[in-house]
Order: structure tokens, then C-alpha cells, then sequence
């Protein structure tokens, strides 16, 4: 168990992690922080005394504090609408940003619609894990995830081993759980990776996709199996879709938590992190989901899969979405 873990962002995914921090005794501490609720400006001035007494990250560090007699766990949890509560973090999990959310005619923007409005966050977040925890490892969840990584490595420049974004572990989970479905197995059975960007251009990777070790092509034709991919690059937004109120929290809380107790637990587990390419599959310089080994130094080994000329065709696809965010996220950043 580590010291203290760090929450950047208490909304949904940040509630639901220091919730399971607790619950798995992960930490001996959790400093979860978020500004919210913010008063508005064009409230009258009695309503926004009110709202700057609130905070939700108190609130529910509170309300899962007074759980723990319940399950037994001693664990302290300490919420602030500053980042002062991440002080000595030995891991940070960043959630700060607003999240997809349906418009009222039902569509909604893409991940990388966000970047504007979470660049700005972001910067916020990299001066507080500066002045705060400033050695700790870092697990990026805010959307859009691959330039928002980009950018905490741009603002930090920590060793590449310690910044990593999740989206991969997800995105396979989607694409394993889609797969069992259809197959009529167990969700235990099944191993898939999907690559590259955490964008509606991903890449499941049928070639390495298999049920207890058996082809996935055994069990499903090529038909089914391109309708579970596509719709494993659309899954995020299904969900926006179907919430209407913001987007996926439990299974992202709980892919971020696999990464956590990798690091934790030095579990040297090999799963699809989104990682600093320096040369590996051709990437140079950009953040990118890829199987990695991690264990308690974060990421020890980027491994480089064979992939078919069509998988390959697409991961770079895929990596061409996630360079050009992150060019407009540098030319957002010269003007913040
Ligand atoms: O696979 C993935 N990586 C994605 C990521 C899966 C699902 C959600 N994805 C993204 O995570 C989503 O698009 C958002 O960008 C983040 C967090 O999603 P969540 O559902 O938790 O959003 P919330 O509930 O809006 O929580 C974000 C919190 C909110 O309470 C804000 O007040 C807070 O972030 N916030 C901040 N916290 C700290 N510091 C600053 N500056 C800040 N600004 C806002």
C-alpha cells in the first residue's frame, strides 16, 4: 500500500476512485481536490458566500470517511478545494476537466472538442503537482487524454516512466466485454489490446485478440467481429449518449485502479498504457497507447506487437489524430 495517493478532480470518476482506494486499502491516505462548486459570478453576493463555504471533495472525502467503520478500513481521507491536499502524493490520478456531455438534441462533442476548455485546467493541475507532489508518478485520465498527457509532460518534464494516461485499459475492456457477449464466454476468458489514440480511431487489435488462448476468429466471423470493433471505437460515446448527464465513471475508475495496483503491487502486468514513444513503432515525441510492463517504477518496457499491414495502416491512422490535437494544443498553449 502506498502512503498517499492523490485526486486531481473529485466528480465522477474521482468519487468513484477514492471510494475504491478505500475500499481496496490501496493508501494509507487519499487528498482528493476540486473547486467545485464554484461560485457564480452573477449570483447575488449571499448565495455565492454560500456556495464558497461548499466543496465536494470534502464532502465526499467525509462521506466515505464515515463509511469506514462499515468496512473496516483505516484510511484518511482529506478533501480541499485547493491542491494543498495532494501535498507528499507518491501517485496523482488527474480527472480534472469537464467530461462529454449530451447536448439536448442528443449529439455531442468529440474527446478532442474538449481541449480548450481542459488545456486551461491542465495547467492548473501541472503548477499544483509542481508545488505539491512534484515527484509523484502520474496516471492522466481527463479527456481529450492523449494531448492533455502531452501537456502535462510538456509543463513537468518528469521522467518518462512516470506519466501515463489511461484510456487503453478501457478501451480493451470494452473490446473484451463486446467480445464475450457475442461469444457467449466468460469476460475471464478473453485477452484484447486496443492501441493508439483514446479517439473514435483506435485500434483493436483482432490479430492479438483471443478467448483461453484461441484465436478470437475460432469463435466469431469477421462480420461480427468488425461490428464489436467499430463499436468498441464508439463505446465512450455510447454512453454519453445513453447518460445524458456526462460520460462512462465506473469503468474508468476501475481501468485507472488496474494501472494503480500495477504500481502499487509491482505487478510488472503487462497492459495498454498511454506512454511516451520515443522510436518504438516508428512514434517519436508523442503519448500514445501502447502494451507496456508496469510495475512499481511505473513503466519498465514498452513492448512493440507484430501487427498486420492493416493494423499497422491503422495505428498510424491513429497516431496522426493524436499528433495533430496535440499540435493544436501547443498552439492553444502559446497564447494561455
Ligand atoms: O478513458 C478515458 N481516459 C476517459 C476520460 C473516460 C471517461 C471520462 N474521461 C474524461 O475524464 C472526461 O471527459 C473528463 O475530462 C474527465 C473526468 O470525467 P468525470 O466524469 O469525472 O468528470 P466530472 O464529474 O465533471 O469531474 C471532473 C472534475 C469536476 O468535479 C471539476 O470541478 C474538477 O474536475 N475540476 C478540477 N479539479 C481540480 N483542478 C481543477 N483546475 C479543476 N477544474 C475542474
Amino acid at each position: 500500500m502506498l502512503k498517499k495517493i492523490g485526486l486531481i478532480g473529485g466528480g465522477f470518476i474521482g468519487g468513484v476512485l477514492a471510494q475504491e482506494i478505500a475500499q481496496r486499502g490501496l493508501a494509507r491516505e487519499v487528498g482528493m481536490t476540486d473547486p467545485a462548486p464554484m461560485p457564480n459570478p452573477s449570483d447575488p453576493p449571499e448565495r455565492q458566500e454560500v456556495v464558497k463555504k461548499q466543496s465536494v471533495s470534502i464532502g465526499k472525502a467525509l462521506d466515505i470517511a464515515e463509511g469506514l467503520p462499515t468496512i473496516r478500513h483505516d484510511i484518511k481521507l482529506v478533501g480541499s478545494k485547493d491542491y494543498s491536499a495532494l501535498a507528499e502524493s507518491e501517485l496523482v490520478i488527474n480527472t480534472a476537466g469537464v467530461p462529454r456531455k449530451a447536448r439536448p438534441d442528443g449529439t455531442f462533442p468529440s474527446r478532442e472538442e474538449l481541449l480548450a476548455i481542459n488545456l486551461k485546467v491542465t495547467l492548473e493541475v501541472a503548477k499544483g503537482i509542481k508545488q505539491y507532489c512534484p515527484d509523484a508518478m502520474i496516471i492522466s485520465i481527463a479527456n481529450p487524454l492523449d494531448a492533455i498527457v502531452f501537456t502535462l509532460d510538456k509543463r513537468l518534464a518528469p521522467p518518462k516512466n512516470k506519466l501515463f494516461g489511461m484510456a487503453g485499459v478501457l478501451d480493451s475492456g470494452r473490446y473484451c466485454y463486446f467480445v464475450a457477449e457475442a461469444a457467449k464466454v466468460s469476460v475471464e476468458n478473453v485477452n484484447a489490446i486496443v492501441l493508439g489514440g483514446h479517439g473514435d480511431d483506435m485500434v483493436p487489435v483482432r490479430s492479438s485478440c483471443q478467448i483461453a488462448g484461441i484465436p478470437v476468429t475460432k469463435f466469431l466471423d469477421a462480420d461480427t467481429l468488425a461490428k464489436i470493433e467499430a463499436r468498441t471505437r464508439k463505446a465512450g460515446g455510447e454512453v454519453v449518449g445513453l447518460l445524458g448527464f456526462g460520460s462512462a465513471f465506473v469503468s474508468p475508475a476501475w481501468a485507472a485502479l488496474e494501472m494503480a495496483e500495477a504500481v502499487i503491487f509491482d505487478k510488472r502486468k503487462i497492459i495498454p498504457v498511454c506512454a511516451k514513444l520515443d522510436g518504438e513503432y516508428g512514434v517519436k515525441g508523442l503519448f500514445v497507447g501502447v502494451p507496456c510492463i508496469v510495475g512499481r517504477n511505473g513503466i519498465e518496457k514498452i513492448i512493440e506487437l507484430d501487427l498486420t499491414d492493416e493494423e499497422k495502416a491503422a495505428f498510424t491512422k491513429s497516431v496522426a489524430g493524436v499528433g495533430k490535437t496535440c499540435k493544436e494544443a501547443e498552439e492553444m498553449l502559446k497564447t494561455m
